[in-house]
């Protein structure tokens, strides 16, 4: 994967937003966004097969955009559809048995926060770390305290190289501290699918990680 790719990375699932999931993935594409994730979970997310033709309808409007469409937690699902890729967290399917249903040339990120978390990620054959929360969020019901940009700036003093993505309570205002701390992008889900206007929403952050 090259990691320009991470520089505006959206992650959206239909809880996300009280608009079309669809219309919401066209306008951050607009703005400028360079890779996405389908999160469909949450309180009234969709399964099985509705859950199935949502991600198809999201891959195709990424597909004709050429951007990376990375599935969250469910390999079956990255699988069938043939996504680009995959993003586990600590508490996911493990990275070993990630690894081993899919094809290589399948995109595989991973959630580290700690130097140990980030090393065996690295060793286990991740592409790419998400390292949170680095702000406030209340989008994720289960996160935990924020960690800071600072995070990012000691896992590159530890000496992890792979691409990186801040992802947690990031907006507009503070996406610039993430990147200078020696993150390759920032992730959002709220400040893109909350906004009155996504295309303007990505078109600000986007030029807030100077991208
Ligand atoms: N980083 C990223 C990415 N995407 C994510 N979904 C997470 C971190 C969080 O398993 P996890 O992963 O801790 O929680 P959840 O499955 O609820 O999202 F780097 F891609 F921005
Ligand atoms: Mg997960």
């Amino acid at each position: 994967m090259n990691k320009q790719s991470l520089r505006l990375y959206f992650i959206m699932g239909s809880t996300n937003t009280n608009k079309d999931p669809e219309a919401v993935l066209k306008e951050a594409v607009q703005g400028g966004i360079t890779c996405f994730q389908f999160r469909e979970k949450g309180e009234g997310a969709r399964t099985g097969e509705e859950k199935k033709r949502l991600a198809v309808q999201l891959q195709k409007l990424c597909h004709k955009s050429g951007i990376p469409f990375i599935v969250n937690d469910d390999v079956d699902l990255a699988l069938d559809i043939q996504a680009d890729g995959i993003h586990v967290g600590q508490e996911d399917v493990p990275l070993a048995e990630v690894k081993k249903r899919c094809p290589g040339t399948m995109i595989i990120g991973v959630s580290a926060k700690t130097r140990e978390e980030a090393e065996k990620a690295v060793q286990d054959g991740a592409d790419y770390l998400g390292v949170g929360p680095m702000f406030g969020t209340t989008t994720k019901e289960d996160a935990e305290a924020p960690i800071g940009p600072q995070a990012i700036r000691h896992l590159r003093q530890e000496g992890i190289t792979i691409p990186m993505v801040g992802i947690g309570g990031i907006d507009e205002i503070n996406a610039g501290e993430v990147i200078e701390a020696g993150a390759d992008g920032v992730s959002v889900i709220s400040a893109i699918s909350r906004a009155v206007d996504g295309t303007q929403a990505a078109a600000s952050l986007k030029k807030a990680v100077h991208g």
